[in-house]
């Protein structure tokens, strides 16, 4: 049994539990399994107790647990089947997500099937968290492969402790968005109380996706993301290894004979791709070629354990490194020296302690890795003479490590400069830089990790400061510059706040206050567009030069503009009366109909909660069969009139009436709204102008931008009313 406290206890979740499962004659046995996540994670649970959730990698029926002896952890095992392990872990996670996070995107394979597999076991990865969490838990996420597990966990419980760590690194925008479901991987991630990264540059590329691909409004300097009510901290957590324990291991480990005066290079990782293995074998075949006096007295060991076998990709990289290596030393080989010693499996630790110990050159050459712990591993374990580390500039590590020699890995000729250098370097200058190396790992170990992201992750959140006008110069300032300016507001939800019924909404009188002064601007013109008929809005926003668009911009009126009708309206005005009387045969307490003309709408906010669905599947039945279109509201259904006018219609319509077909070279249109029926704006938008959508964050926007409400919409009246003076409008 565990000895996990009943509070704030901690609940991991990672695609891997730190066992794989072996089945010899029946009898299941569960081994301790390998990798940097294990490798961190495993000394902390030891620490701290709590649950592991996870896949236990091999065929665990479902009467069978599994039980490490001693543990102070317990293990949730996560069953996969044969199909999810294949379009999950191999399809999504290692098939999409691992070679575009490593900026090797040639390598992607895209396919719908396994992202809906990879959906289906993140839910069941949540549905363990859910089971097992308690209040006061934090629930902490790990690595790629459940990025979508945070937001089912919230939205089911919404005051969960929620934070996640990615241990491999964020790719720059530029390639993120080539993923299609970015949007859900980012909403995943943003609905943590915290997310960790190894690097500050993976901070910023995070940054840039939520606010470019997003819209939403980040604090950098803080590290905060606003993301509808919510605030989310974000942070370069980067992580440090069991220092004592390393050296205290080098010092304990075996001292094999090596031949007299031989520098080992040594290389270990992981049979993967993103580890650079062949580029660094050609490496070290160039300093070979180029440099006669190393052959006979350097030897190369390379470690690559087993990974991913089952994939083709992966048995081609293991058939290229076996070619390479039999192909250098085969040409440099004598009967008395192999160029290249070559273990393809995993070793004893011990075993690799001596190895990183008895080592000259660590050549840690990755084409990209998140951090890449085998770096640290050896700077930890060089307790003997002192050794140089050659890294890959492409490892998070290369971020901290700088007294290493840093080397791009894709110019074999430089990495074997690098390793010619590091050959050659004298002691004292290896014993500088090694120290130097070593007493920043000891410093940032992995307990230092562990304390600062629990720190950062159960510390309070301290919200985002509301949205002030300088965000509104970072965003509008260049796009606006001297131009005139054409607004666009939606009015409830809006300028607005929602109210029990449309009636009771009111325009707060500062809002007012600078519309007026918005509109008073010569070089400004202000329309509101709403769904409330022409009448309706005036009525609720009377406001001298403002232009109106009801109805949703069925009729327009304003100054400049001749007052528009719709030529279908009156026909369909008769078609909207009958099918009032349609949807009044929907009888239920709260729900009622407003009329507006040619398009009509089916309230229900004031219904009880447990009807809502109910009630909308029977109005949108009805405004269907009587040939009008119908369209989802904020606890309302519209009816709008098939002929294919819509808000983003009328936006064009008046910008066209008033400045002419070339209106984009003479004003900057600006659209702001709340809800379903903007987005047409906002479409009709994209590339023209600037465009914000107000509220949550729950449904996907083509807006640029988002905004957390009524308030931080007066903000933008604020700012729009006190900008430099531009060039008045034309006409
Ligand atoms: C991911 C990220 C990030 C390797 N061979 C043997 C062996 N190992 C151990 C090493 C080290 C671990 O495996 C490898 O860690 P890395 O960090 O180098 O790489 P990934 O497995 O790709 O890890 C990486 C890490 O997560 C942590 O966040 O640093 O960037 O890709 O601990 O010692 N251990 C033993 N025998 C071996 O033959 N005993």
């Amino acid at each position: 049994m565990s000895s996990e406290s009943k509070s704030n206890r901690l609940i991991v979740l990672s695609n891997r539990l730190p066992v794989t499962l072996k089945r010899t004659r029946g009898a299941l046995k569960a081994e301790r399994s390998g990798g940097g996540l294990v490798a961190a994670m495993e000394p902390a649970m030891r620490q701290r107790g709590g649950v592991w959730i996870g896949w236990p990698g091999g065929r665990l029926r479902p009467e069978e647990s599994i039980d490490v002896e001693e543990s102070p952890y317990r293990l949730h095992p996560v069953r996969l089947s044969d199909h999810e392990t294949r379009r999950f872990y191999h399809g999504y996670s290692n098939g999409t997500l691992w070679p575009l996070f490593h900026s090797l995107p040639e390598r992607m394979v895209l396919d719908r099937r396994n992202y809906e597999v990879f959906e289906s076991v993140n839910a069941r990865f949540a549905e363990a968290a859910l089971e097992e969490m308690e209040e006061g838990d934090l629930v902490w996420v790990h690595d790629y492969q459940l990025v979508l597990c945070p937001e089912l966990v919230r939205r089911r419980r919404p005051t969960s402790r929620l934070a996640f760590f990615l241990h491999i690194p964020f790719p720059p925008y530029d390639l993120f968005r080539i993923l299609p479901s970015y949007r859900e991987v980012l909403r995943g991630l943003l609905a943590c109380d915290l997310v960790g990264f190894h690097s500050a540059g993976y901070v910023s590329n995070f940054f840039d996706c939520v606010e470019r691909l997003l819209g939403a409004r980040v604090d950098r300097e803080r590290g905060r993301v606003e993301h509808g009510d919510r605030t989310v901290r974000v942070g370069a957590f980067p992580l440090g290894i069991d220092y004592d324990e390393y050296e205290h291991r080098a010092r304990t480990a075996p001292r094999p004979r090596r031949p007299v005066g031989q520098q080992i290079v040594l290389g270990v990782d992981r049979l993967d791709y993103t580890k650079g293995i062949p580029e660094r074998l050609l490496a070290y075949e160039r300093l070979l070629e180029l440099h006669r006096p190393h052959r006979g007295a350097v030897t190369m060991i390379q470690v690559a354990v087993p990974s991913r076998e089952q994939v083709t990709e992966y048995q081609q990289l293991k058939r290229q490194i076996d070619e390479l290596v039999g192909r250098i030393n085969g040409r440099f080989g004598t009967s008395l020296w192999t160029p290249i010693h070559y273990i393809n499996r995993s070793i004893p630790g011990p075993r690799l302690s001596a190895l990183y110990r008895d080592a000259s050159v660590a050549l840690v050459t990755p084409l990209r890795d998140g951090m890449n712990l085998v770096a640290k591993e050896f700077v930890a374990s060089q307790t003997d003479q002192p050794g140089v580390l050659v890294l890959s500039r492409m490892a998070g590590a290369a971020e901290s490590m700088l007294e290493s020699l840093l080397v791009n890995p894709y110019n074999i000729d430089s990495v074997a400069d690098a390793l010619h250098r590091a050959l050659e370097m004298p002691p004292d200058q290896r014993e500088t830089r090694m120290r130097a190396l070593q007493r920043r790992e000891r410093r940032h170990d992995l307990d230092k990790w562990l304390g600062d992201f629990l720190d950062a992750a159960t510390s309070s959140n301290h919200a985002m400061a509301p949205v002030r006008e300088a965000d509104f110069d970072a965003w509008l300032g260049d796009f606006v510059g001297e131009h005139p300016l054409a607004v666009f507001l939606d009015f409830d939800g809006t300028l607005a706040p929602i109210a029990a019924h449309p009636s009771m909404v009111k325009l707060p009188a500062e809002t007012i206050e600078w519309l007026e002064r918005c509109v008073a601007r010569p070089d400004t013109q202000v329309a509101i567009v709403s769904g409330r008929s022409l009448r309706d809005i005036r009525m609720h926003a009377p406001i001298d030069g403002l232009v109106y668009a009801g109805n949703h911009g069925l009729e327009i009126e304003g100054p400049g503009l001749d007052a528009f009708r719709h030529t279908d309206t009156a026909h369909y005005r008769e078609r909207g009366e009958a099918l009032a009387e349609a949807l009044a045969s929907i009888d239920v307490p709260g729900v009622w109909t407003e009329q507006k003309g040619a398009t009509l709408t089916l309230h229900f906010r004031e219904a009880a909660r447990d009807e809502h669905d109910a009630i909308a599947q029977r109005a949108r039945e009805l405004i269907l069969a009587a040939g009008f279109q119908a369209r989802d509201a904020l606890c309302a259904v519209e009816g709008r009139p098939p002929i294919g006018w819509d808000k983003g219609h009328a936006v064009l319509h008046v910008l066209r009436e008033r400045y002419g077909p070339g209106w984009s070279e003479s004003v900057r249109a600006i659209y702001v709204g709340d809800d379903e029926t903007d987005e047409d704006a906002f479409r009709a938008l994209l590339g023209l102008g600037q465009t914000f959508r107000v509220g949550p964050p729950t449904e996907p926007t083509r807006a640029r931008r988002r905004l957390s409400g009524v308030g931080a919409v007066q903000t933008l009246l604020r700012w729009i009313a006190g900008r430099r003076p531009g060039r008045p409008l034309p006409g």
